[in-house]
């Protein structure tokens, strides 16, 4: 059935409007477009505490309004559900305030600066889903086509019992010792730094491909350049550099081992400093009776490699995920002409909305995001304690 216009609406309210907001406004207009969806988005309102930039951003991000206190946004009756693009800092208070005035909540990962933080979210999350409201964290690699298939064939049995994950998010925006401190370098503001930023992705995209949690960690935390410039102006991941300088106080570089609750056991890495690679998620599943490897810089990709088959013709066959058949890629354009990273941002919404209209739980759901940080923070225990430590339940 085509919903088109006729679907009822769904009001959105969005919190911050730099390079996140602007990932997840380009979901909202771009998901009702291209997909048939049970409701409608309404890009209500964008909500940043510079009046004027809000403004700004609503005209080019194509909200309807803006506003300068995200609690106005509470009071809203043209808001169903408020989307959190805004530093960790800000999360739990944004997120709790939303639940409890009956707003869904979608929340940028990771969750929260602190496991603390995130239990008091996923348990607003909880008291909230008694009453139809409901909360999903935003780990989008999760819906890009590769990584979905991926899940699918695990579950499927296609690789069988997981033995090994391997897992790296490499970046280097911060190479350069005088790139300028972004708010992702600051402690307040983010939490940590590589380890939250973009272990935290790793963390969750290997849970949600082999079914499986963390459960122990023995990880290494190291910060390259302590000091950097201030920075004037910063947006996306670069900036304009001052003459004065500030602390560096989260880590520049996070290592961990892993075991899995089914016996499986994983390398992780991630780092902002790995010169010449720029979003490079690699993932490497290896199974009793098959591998699977993904690599986001080759995103429509997924390798799959059948042990079962006879050595004379085995081998790694790359899967061009752009089939009409491949996870979400119908709603697109014919075999081969591949999606970006936005996508992944548009599934997302694409699935919230459908979870919404179906009265069902949305995935990762908050309690999902209180899980990864609690492995987050068992790393961080694990570099200062040099001891292995258990995640609980
Ligand atoms: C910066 O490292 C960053 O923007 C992350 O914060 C995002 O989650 C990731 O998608 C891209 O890189």
């Amino acid at each position: 059935m085509n919903h088109g216009t006729t679907a009822p609406a769904l009001s959105v309210g969005m919190v911050g409007h730099a390079f996140m907001g602007a990932a997840h406004s380009h979901a909202w207009r771009t998901a009702p477009r291209f997909f048939d969806l049970p409701l409608r988005p309404v890009m209500s309102v964008v909500c940043g505490r510079d009046g004027a930039r809000a403004a700004d951003a609503a005209a080019r991000l194509g909200w309807a309004d803006s506003e300068t206190d995200w609690r106005r946004l509470l009071e809203r009756d043209d808001v169903d559900l408020v989307d959190i693009c805004t530093p960790g800092d800000s999360h739990a208070e944004i997120a709790v305030a939303a639940l409890e005035a009956g707003k869904h909540v979608l929340c940028e990962k990771p969750l929260a600066n602190t496991v603390e933080e995130a239990e008091r979210m996923s348990a607003a999350a909880d008291k909230a889903r008694a009453v139809g409201v409901r909360a999903m964290v935003g780990f989008a690699y999760r819906r890009v086509p590769a990584v979905t298939l991926a899940r699918r064939l695990v579950e499927a049995g296609r690789i069988g019992e997981v033995r090994h994950v391997r897992a790296q998010y490499l970046q280097d925006w911060i190479a350069d010792p005088e790139a300028p401190l972004s708010w992702r370098l600051e402690k307040d503001k983010a939490g940590s730094g590589a380890l939250g930023d973009i272990g935290a992705h790793i963390i969750d995209l290997t849970q949600f491909i082999t079914g499986e949690r963390i459960s122990s960690v023995s990880g290494h935390l190291r910060t390259f350049v302590d000091e950097r410039p201030l920075a004037l102006e910063h947006s996306g991941l670069s900036g304009t550099a001052s003459t004065e300088r500030g602390a560096v106080t989260v880590d520049d570089a996070a290592v961990f081992l892993a075991t899995f609750t089914t016996g499986a056991v994983g390398v992780f890495e991630a780092t902002r400093f790995a010169t010449g690679r720029k979003n490079g998620i690699r993932i490497e599943i290896n199974g009793a009776r098959g591998s699977l490897a993904f690599d986001f810089e080759d995103m429509n990709v997924l390798e799959f490699y059948d042990a079962e088959e006879p050595a004379e013709t085995a081998g790694f066959r790359r899967i061009l995920v752009t089939e009409a058949d491949h996870p979400y890629a119908a709603a697109w354009w014919p075999p081969g002409h591949g999606l970006g990273y936005e996508h992944a941002f548009t599934h997302q919404v694409v699935d919230l909305v459908t979870s919404l209209a179906q009265g069902e739980d949305p995935h990762p759901s908050f309690a999902d995001g209180l899980q990864v940080q609690r492995v987050l923070a068992a790393v961080e225990s694990s570099s200062d304690s040099r001891t292995w430590q258990e995640i609980s339940a």
